[in-house]
């Protein structure tokens, strides 16, 4: 590596708290799908940010949108009104067919924030005695580092001596309804579910779990919140993942792609009920809705629909999981994926999924592992079928390496 690449490195390592172990590469520019470091060395970003970055790096007419506003009005606090919240909330409403919308910034903020709006629904609407509101969730979960969310996480890496946490959360498999009726009590106000687990390696439930959930949820009259923060907004080849399964939750949670990667914006989208339940100085955010959040959400929104990035994301996941399928290679456990959410699970005998990561950027594309024996695959959902071949290539040069 060249002295200016450790030298930022260097400089991370010893001001910044180490919370991550980033792959050895300093970035410095990023267009449509790719990204060159300080060397000027091109990589094919197979991560998108998490997929906040679906749209593709920079992409220009959010970067226009958010300049225009940006010499405008950028932040007014909620004590006023600005000339792009009610637009923000007209066009997220009509795409996504919700009634109420709730902005926020962080993903986390919005869990967070539905949270505490489903547990004051079912205080004052389903009539569930005071302080008894229990929400379930499962196993594998990840939706967000903050305390309160921590704590129904079943990942030592997440939770570990964070402590104490709230109560009020169970537990149950991922992908068992039976177990979802037999945790439901009368004091259930929400089942809280990602469509797909992202970091537990791209988990995708057995076809017609989400049906019996929504089955039992109305039933019980427990509110279905979907956190479609990384599935949603195009991620799964449909605008929001839960149209896989032909269901509509009560509440739905978006996050990272609703700006394109350029600001930090969410949003919690519901219905009356629960969003209803919700006065004037009960919650609130000093940059939940700001002018600028708003017109660069509401230009990241418009180019993914009006540029086909979800049709495409369909199209080329099904060409991307059809092509690591094919690959031979004794390194590859399982390969799962719905549209450009893929994931490539090695077999623990194959070394860590860490060293694969480690080779493709030396071939030119960066992606990141999960749980030490999965490759997460999430390209922007603009690449183009010559740009998945490419990528196709390298991973099978890479995969069937022996690199325990
Ligand atoms: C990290 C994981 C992914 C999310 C879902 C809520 C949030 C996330 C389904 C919270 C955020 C990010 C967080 C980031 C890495 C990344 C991640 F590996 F942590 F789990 F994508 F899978 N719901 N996921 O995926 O949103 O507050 O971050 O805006 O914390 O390392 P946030």
């Amino acid at each position: 590596m060249s002295s200016s690449v450790i030298d930022f490195i260097a400089t991370e390592a010893r001001f910044g708290a180490r919370n991550y172990e980033p792959i050895g590469v300093v970035l410095s520019r990023g267009e449509g799908v790719w990204v060159w470091d300080t060397e000027g060395n091109r990589y094919l970003d197979c991560l998108s940010a998490y997929s906040a970055v679906s749209q593709g790096h920079c992409h220009p007419k959010i970067l226009a949108a958010m300049v225009e506003q940006a010499h405008r009005l950028t932040l007014t606090s909620r004590a006023f009104h600005n000339d792009q919240l009610a637009l923000f909330y007209e066009e997220i409403a009509a795409l996504t067919g919700s009634h109420k919308v709730l902005p926020m910034n962080s993903g986390a903020e919005a869990v967070e924030s539905a949270i505490k709006s489903v547990r004051k629904w079912g205080y004052e609407v389903k009539g569930v005695p005071d302080g008894q509101a229990e929400i379930i969730v499962c196993a594998n979960n990840f939706h967000g580092r903050t305390l309160g969310i921590v704590g129904f996480s079943t990942d030592p890496e997440t939770h570990g001596h964070f402590g104490p946490f709230a109560p009020g959360f169970k537990i149950i498999p991922f992908g068992d309804a039976a177990a979802l009726e037999e945790a439901i009590t009368p004091n259930t106000v929400a089942f809280l579910v990602e469509p797909i687990q992202g970091e537990a390696g791209v988990v995708i439930p057995p076809a017609g779990y989400f049906t019996e959930v929504r089955e039992l949820c109305t039933a019980n009259n427990v509110m279905l919140v979907l956190d479609e923060i990384q599935t949603g907004l195009g991620r799964t080849g449909k605008l929001l993942a839960e149209q896989h399964e032909g269901i509509e939750a009560d509440v739905t949670l978006l996050g990272k792609a609703l700006s394109g990667g350029f600001y930090p914006v969410s949003a919690v989208l519901s219905n009356n009920d629960v969003l209803g339940t919700l006065r004037p100085g009960q919650h609130g955010s000093t940059f939940g809705g700001n002018p600028l959040a708003c017109a660069v959400a509401r230009a990241a929104i418009r180019v993914l629909v009006e540029e086909g990035m979800i049709e495409n994301a369909a199209r080329q996941g099904a060409r991307f999981l059809e092509g690591l399928k094919d690959i031979r290679a004794n390194t590859i456990r399982e390969v799962r994926g719905r549209g450009l959410m893929l994931a490539v699970e090695l077999h623990p005998e194959a070394g860590r999924a860490r060293r694969y990561c480690e080779a493709l950027q030396g071939k030119g594309i960066l992606a990141k592992d999960t749980h030490e024996q999965t490759i997460r695959i999430a390209p922007p959902l603009v690449i183009t079928s010559d740009q998945v071949d490419w990528a196709l290539e390298r991973l099978a040069s890479t995969l069937t390496q022996d690199l325990s």
